[in-house]
């Protein structure tokens, strides 16, 4: 290893050891949290099931950045090569149409054997795989109705969609030996002002009980319920509110999936984890940017990504939360985009880490809270850049901002040759 990395470290961790953090410590927990990247962010939600539909359903893509993804094995190959640019050992999320197969199939009939080449992929690399049946870009969602439609055979079509995703998420828990979160998004919504708001959260509920009525061993599979505020054609009102998922979700043993885009761009969910771990067992994380709205940008080092790692850790909630992300740029390199969410993801985790939580705490309870204030300010420039490098060599990967050599060159050699 670099000689200025171990020096830098091992002044940083004199530092840290004075204020009671164990450094080494800290490392060997960092390395053992898992983010699932979303492997949407590889062919700009694409996905491989209806190649040629463009993306639809209240969510957007912009950007045409050449080299995207175009078929499973570019996807699989282009996870690698970010994944050997990022610490530690990950997950992919996968979508439904994302399925590797050569049969015409539709999503109601999706089977475990459609995703035999994901997992057989997973296990040689040793990935977990989470899931996502998709309620979108599909003609049975073409008026922004899914599993509230008020036309039966639609709403059939979708609920036979959610269980079919179901035993291929409990067949990627099996065979990978960790559960699968299996997250459900659906778009339903009015784009405007409608007369009866409650039929179709009425109608959701019942759709989605059905799809739940098979048990399945949670050890296998976890389902999570993600609620949004609004989404492009659902601006006036979406079915699967907060309020409707906080309910649902608590009521029948549900996990709820907090996307950071989804809320008022003023209201953020870091203030959110403890209240629903109060009560609910488990907590996915679709960690995103919006800019103004739910735009999916990636994910950057700014006050709310430090805010929810602090919660995590400072809350001890890591063991019950599933860390996703969500933003899909196709204005940048798609590996590039993965590299720096997951990247300032883990690394944030590893500033919360590095505070002295115990320290802290007291002050607080003693009712100092002008040194509760001094102190966190002051930590915020300790050196968590130094232990970063040290963790990332060590891990085997790219020292700073190293990594973006093998993305460019990756580039030239593989992206611009699509
Ligand atoms: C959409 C939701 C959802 C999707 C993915 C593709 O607003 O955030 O999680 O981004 O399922
Ligand atoms: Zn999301």
């Amino acid at each position: 290893m670099n000689q200025s990395v171990v020096n830098s470290y091992n002044e940083a961790k004199k530092l840290y050891e004075s204020h009671g953090i164990d450094v080494d410590q800290v490392l060997k927990q960092l390395s053992e949290i898992k983010i699932s990247l979303h492997c949407w962010q590889g062919d700009d939600v694409r996905g491989f099931l209806f190649r040629d539909k463009e993306l639809s359903g209240g969510i957007a893509v912009t950007g045409s950045y050449p080299g995207r993804a175009s078929t499973p094995q570019e996807l699989r190959e282009d996870l690698e090569k970010a994944l050997s640019l990022i610490p530690g050992k990950h997950k992919v999320n996968l979508h439904a149409i994302y399925a590797d197969t050569d049969e015409q199939v539709d999503l109601d009939e999706l089977e475990p054997r459609h995703f035999e080449k994901w997992v057989e992929w997973a296990k040689e690399q040793g990935l977990g795989l989470d899931f996502n049946p998709t309620y979108f870009s599909h003609p049975n969602a073409a008026d922004g109705f899914t599993l509230s439609h008020t036309n039966d055979e639609i709403r059939e079509f979708w609920i036979r969609h959610g269980k079919a995703s179901r035993k291929i998420a409990e067949h990627f828990g099996r065979e990978l030996g960790q559960t699968c979160f299996t997250n459900f998004w659906v778009p339903d919504g009015y784009k405007d002002t409608p007369v009866d708001r409650l039929a179709p959260r009425q109608r959701l509920a019942a759709s989605l009980d059905e799809i739940f009525s098979e048990l399945i061993d949670e050890q296998f599979n976890v389902d999570g319920v993600e609620s949004k505020l609004f989404g492009i054609g659902s601006e006036s009102y979406v079915v699967g509110s907060h309020e409707f998922y906080m309910g649902y979700g608590i009521s029948r043993g549900k996990a709820i999936t907090l996307d950071a885009g989804h809320f008022h761009p003023t209201e953020v969910i870091s203030n959110k984890l403890s209240s629903i771990l109060m009560f609910s067992k488990h907590l996915l994380l679709h960690v995103s940017r919006p800019v103004r709205w739910d735009s999916d940008h990636v994910v950057t080092m700014d006050d709310e990504l430090l805010e929810i790692a602090r919660e995590l850790v400072r809350g001890d909630l890591l063991s019950k939360t599933s860390l996703g992300l969500d933003f899909f740029d196709g204005s940048i390199n798609h590996l590039a985009a993965w590299v720096i969410g997951t990247r300032n993801t883990i690394k944030a985790l590893l500033r919360a880490m590095l505070e002295p939580v115990e320290e802290l705490r007291k002050i607080e309870l003693a009712g100092d809270y002008t040194s509760r204030l001094a102190l966190v300010e002051e930590f915020k420039s300790y050196p968590f850049g130094a232990v970063w490098d040290y963790y990332c060599a060590s891990q085997g990967v790219p020292v700073r901002e190293q990594w973006l050599n093998e993305v460019k060159r990756h580039e030239q050699e593989v992206l611009l040759k699509r």
